[in-house]
């Protein structure tokens, strides 16, 4: 994080590794890279994945098991100084839809790292159902509301629609934009809560809104049912609203919604990530977005690679055939679907 243009804030879930522990990540996330079948979809590299997640450094696990108790108020882990091959990192992918298939270092050390949360999930109708994905700008797509764009991205909950929508999203930054200001944005509605009246509060916990669906997303589109934005405690809400495709169902939950916007608009905090930094957002309570920044496509370009995890496998089994990561649909499938 370097103090650039975009203000950086801190936040109360940091851990940076030492130069002995980013050698000790390196060196595990080496050894994974070239366990075989060195493909990071595979159930058999996952499971060599997860059992050697539990060798990472005692510092780091102690500060991921604090991050599962509680995420703090800004909702937000940021591990730094990971390994990252700079000399050796191929160039920025420009494609829509690019994923990572193959085992590289940092895939690996990002997959180690997220299997002490919990297990990595993917949907299968976005981003071909990848469990590492590439967050890239793409050429042409530079006004688009998604993470192929580069203006501004406008804050959301991860898959807010989605019933088994990821517990924590994690970014990993493998090159900045080359001028640094593109910022990774959260807002935690732990910080935001104290601006809201507490009439605005209760409306915001009635289903009074629903969530689109991509239309990628096939069978979920006919029938997004009402939610509440607010869930579960009153004093300590989850929160689930994505303010491209969330909308209120009265003119009431319109107001609420518009008093939670400006108060999530002065919780933000923003994030300039510098190669080997991961964050994590805790999806219950924080929404996230991205500040503006500009393209060059020379494969130079803003580079960080995604992970979903869910906090409890077992919940979404139901859309999990055999029991794999990749989340498909509730109902008929829709084999010719594309997510982006
Ligand atoms: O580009 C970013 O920093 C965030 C993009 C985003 O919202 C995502 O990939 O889920
Ligand atoms: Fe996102």
């Amino acid at each position: 994080m370097t103090i650039d243009v975009q203000p950086t804030h801190g936040t109360d879930r940091v851990i940076t590794l030492t130069s002995e522990e980013n050698i000790e990540v390196d060196t595990i996330a080496r050894y994974l890279a070239g366990r075989p079948p060195r493909r990071l979809d595979s159930t058999a590299w996952l499971a060599t994945a997860r059992e050697l997640s539990s060798n990472l450094p005692v510092r780091l696990r102690q500060m991921l098991r604090r991050y599962t108790w509680d995420a703090g108020r800004d909702g937000v882990l940021l591990v730094r100084n990971l390994p990252v091959e700079r000399d050796d990192l191929p160039d920025t992918p420009n494609v829509a839809g690019s994923v990572q298939r193959e085992s590289t270092v940092p895939a690996a050390a990002q997959v180690l790292v997220g299997l002490q949360l919990g297990e990595l999930i993917a949907f299968r109708e976005e981003k071909s159902g990848a469990l590492v994905q590439d967050v890239v700008p793409v050429p042409g797509m530079e006004a688009f509301q998604g993470n192929a764009g580069s203006v501004m991205l406008s804050m959301h909950v991860e898959n807010a629609f989605h019933m088994y929508r990821p517990d924590y999203v994690g970014l990993h930054c493998l090159r900045n934009d080359h001028d640094n200001v593109a910022g990774l944005q959260v807002a935690s509605i732990r910080n935001a809560l104290p601006m809201l009246p507490e009439a605005v509060r209760k409306v915001l916990h009635e289903p009074r809104f629903f969530t689109e669906p991509p239309a990628s997303f096939g069978d979920l589109r006919s029938a997004p049912q009402p939610h509440g934005i607010l869930g579960g405690s009153f004093d300590d809400p989850d929160i689930r609203i994505d303010f491209e495709s969330s909308f209120p169902l009265d003119g009431e939950a319109e107001q609420a919604m518009a008093v939670l916007g400006d108060a999530l608009r002065s919780a933000r905090r923003t994030f300039v990530l510098e190669p080997g930094d991961l964050a994590f957002v805790d999806n219950r309570l924080a929404l996230h977005g991205r500040t503006e920044f500009t393209p060059r496509y020379d494969g130079r370009d803003r580079w960080l690679q995604r992970i979903f995890v869910h906090r409890d496998f077992r919940r979404s089994r139901e859309l999990r055939p055999e029991g794999g990561h990749v989340l498909g649909s509730a109902g008929p499938t829709h084999p010719s679907a594309k997510g982006d």
